[in-house]
């Protein structure tokens, strides 16, 4: 399997996190990527390639220009609106906020454009998140061109991200974006399987009214989990895409048995809609000495999954998602692509 890596992802090197009310140093480090390069590598899994330049286009497709617009100025229009520390989102649209309405201030534009206050904009941020975007595409190009399997070492993060909504260390949904660049090359059924912690709420909002791309998720439970508003089971998709959203929420503590038990379901649903290609939004942040999450997963576990995930037998690309716990990251996600390989 070819890996992709850009190093222009250490250009998100964010120093701002709000957390429990207080700042931390952000759990979405550059150093995670580093250590899964490093092991994909140690272990011989395959070439690593660079990605290629796709332009806009394919980032058109699933996001609000005006939205990737203000993800590429906002750290300039912050510096110029005279603020010194990174741009953070602070004040929201109530809920009877006007549909209409066209943020003009960067401080509007902030709240306009987030979900959540955990993510600076900090400067290279642009940069890095459009080359993740591009190292998503990438891996594409290559189940296209007809490899198995790809892995695609995306940083920033991208399935919190919406259409136009930024958060959860996300800003560009590279999973959607891959998805969308598979439908537009002809490919007629695609699936994205989500086994980070967290639930994919911005990949579900994104194809929630189509039949063409079925999400399935398995994460915390968002009753008592970041993104706390979406990812419950009766959120099944709407008009065209009814029937074609799933999602598999835990309790705090789930262990790999029960977890394994939901991942099963998901794939079963998975292998009945017959999909062309897979994309599977890889986290380990299910891991059981994960900083931010509640799940209890071994790093064994991490390898037998990706064997129950290779039984589709569907080309698969694996996005980078989340995964916290930086001394055990290269392990675990690298785990997960030998299993799929035996
Ligand atoms: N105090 C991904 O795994 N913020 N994003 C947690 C903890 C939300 C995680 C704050 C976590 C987002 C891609
Ligand atoms: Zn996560």
């Amino acid at each position: 399997m070819q890996g992709i890596y850009s190093s222009k992802h250490k250009l998100r090197n964010s120093k701002s996190e709000l957390c429990g009310g207080e700042f931390v140093t952000p759990f979405e480090t550059p150093q995670r990527v580093e250590y899964v390069l490093k092991e994909f590598n140690n272990r011989n899994i395959g070439k690593v390639v660079k990605p290629i330049d796709f332009g806009m286009g394919p980032l058109l497709k699933v996001h609000d220009s005006r939205y990737l617009d203000f993800i590429q100025s906002c750290h300039t229009e912050w510096q110029q609106a005279g603020n010194s520390g990174e741009a953070i989102a602070w004040c929201w649209p109530s809920r009877d906020t006007g549909s209409s309405f066209s943020p003009k201030d960067i401080n509007a534009k902030l709240g306009y454009y987030s979900l959540s206050s955990d993510t600076s904009i900090s400067y290279g941020t642009w940069e890095a998140a459009l080359d993740s975007a591009n190292v998503a595409l990438t891996g594409t190009k290559l189940l296209i061109d007809n490899n198995s399997s790809a892995f695609s070492m995306c940083r920033p993060p991208g399935h919190h991200a919406t259409r136009d909504m930024f958060g959860g260390y996300c800003f560009i949904n590279n999973a959607a974006v891959a998805a969308q660049y598979l439908i537009d090359s002809g490919v007629s059924k695609v699936a994205v399987l989500d086994v980070d912690f967290h639930h994919c709420n911005g990949t579900q909002s994104i194809f929630y009214n189509r039949d063409d791309v079925m999400v399935c998720s398995v994460h915390g439970d968002p009753y008592s989990a970041f993104p706390y508003f979406s990812g419950y089971v009766n959120e099944t998709g709407a008009g065209y895409g009814k029937g074609f959203n799933f999602n598999y929420p835990l309790p705090p503590n789930t262990g790999y048995s029960v977890w394994k038990r939901a991942l099963c379901s998901a794939l079963e649903v998975i292998n009945n809609y017959g999909p062309d290609k897979l994309i599977v939004s890889l986290g380990s942040d299910t891991f059981k000495d994960d900083p931010i999450s509640f799940f209890k997963l071994d790093s064994e576990d991490f390898f037998d999954y990706g064997y129950e995930i290779s039984k589709l037998d569907v080309p698969t690309l694996f996005v980078m998602e989340g995964g916290y716990a930086v001394n055990d990251i290269g392990v675990n996600m690298v785990n997960v692509l030998q299993g799929f390989e035996t």
